[in-house]
């Protein structure tokens, strides 16, 4: 496996010159922020990214999000241009050398919770999310943001594209992510970009908007819609691992071969369809984080793999999940377990 964290480009607390002395880390996960979604990368910007991160001695590894048009998720009129654009960005991603894309199909809304500084016992706070509070935020009042979430929309243009959603159902949903696959797989296949898809936080339908990578069996059908090795998965832990239902070890075994990204964080399911996120340590939350890994050393598997959010600890300030802190100790905390693994074969 080769470790690497998240960094969301300059205007981010969290500087590539922390990030290299954290033992072990030695790749960079980003994305071109200030290009508008559905317009393509230019080379010269995806260059100018690797250079900063070069010139920090660190590597570019994986891009994180190059995010889906809402046209392309709802089969809209302007899909097959935007479809267009973003195998444009992945030839100049080539070109510039990466060859992993994480990217997801959540209709409108990236990952949601319902608290963002939620106090542990320990002091430090999480992101948390409880069902009944979620069930009742209004996404329309255009009063509610996250920092996973696409801003730029004004309320009269969320208004607009939450109704487009209005009969698009899942099996739509499904149809439309297939058509892009169809289109851009082909696209990563000649360039040899793998391109992995980040499933659904939470793994079900929220706001009444369809959501489909949620389940194992749903993962499944997804890696049949276009069966190569270029149409792939990040597995995501955390946002899986807070639906009982979902097995990630067994996920782990059965789909190592096509899973070029893993994020791994730990969560504590308090109740039905509610949960804190916690530290990395398999004692810290609900899931098994040491026999995750375990999984992957076993399966030989030597993809991308980077710390997912972690609590805000030490008084550390920042974008909520994505402090230094917390997750700089999930990575050393991961290469530990892999290189005790390593080892005891020895
Ligand atoms: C999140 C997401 O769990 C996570 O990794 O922070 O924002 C994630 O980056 C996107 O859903 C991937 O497209
Ligand atoms: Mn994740």
């Amino acid at each position: 496996m080769k470790m690497t964290f998240r960094w969301y480009g300059k205007d981010d607390p969290v500087t590539l010159e922390k990030i290299r002395q954290i033992p072990g880390v030695t790749g960079i996960v980003s994305a071109v922020y200030d290009i508008p979604v559905g317009e393509a990368w230019s080379y010269e910007r995806i260059m100018e990214l690797k250079k900063e991160v070069e010139d920090a001695g660190l590597e570019l590894s994986v891009i994180e999000s190059v995010p889906v048009h809402e046209d392309i998720k709802i089969g809209g009129g302007n899909r097959d241009k935007y479809i267009e654009n973003y195998c444009t960005t992945l030839r100049n991603l080539a070109k510039a050398g990466i060859d992993c894309v994480c990217y997801n199909f959540m209709p409108v809304f990236d990952w949601t919770r319902s608290e963002l500084g939620h106090p542990l016992p320990d002091g430090s706070t999480v992101l948390s999310y409880d069902n009944e509070t979620v069930l009742n935020m209004n996404p329309l009042s255009g009063e509610l943001s996250l920092p996973g979430w696409d801003e730029s929309y004004t309320k009269d243009e969320m208004k607009d594209l939450m109704a487009k959603y209005d009969n698009i159902t899942e099996e739509d949903l499904w149809n439309n992510l297939k058509y892009f696959l169809d289109r851009v797989i082909k696209v990563a296949e000649e360039v040899k970009v793998k391109m992995a898809i980040h499933p659904d936080d939470p793994p079900w339908s929220i706001f009444g908007l369809p959501r489909i990578i949620t389940s194992k069996a749903n993962l499944e059908r997804f890696l049949k819609l276009y069966d190569s090795p270029y149409n792939g998965l990040t597995l995501c832990t955390g946002s899986l691992g807070i639906s009982p239902d979902n097995d990630i070890i067994d996920m782990v075994n059965s789909f190592h071969d096509r899973i070029h990204f893993a994020h791994i964080r730990n969560i504590k399911i308090t109740g039905e369809r509610c949960f804190e996120e916690a530290g990395h340590k398999t004692d810290a939350g609900s899931l098994d984080i040491y026999g995750i890994i375990k999984a992957y050393h076993d399966n030989g598997w030597e993809g991308y793999i980077r710390p997912d959010h972690g609590r805000m600890i030490w008084g550390e300030t920042g974008k909520p999940g994505y402090g230094l802190y917390d997750r700089a100790l999930g990575a050393v905390y991961i290469n530990g377990i892999w290189e005790a693994l390593d080892r005891s074969e020895n």
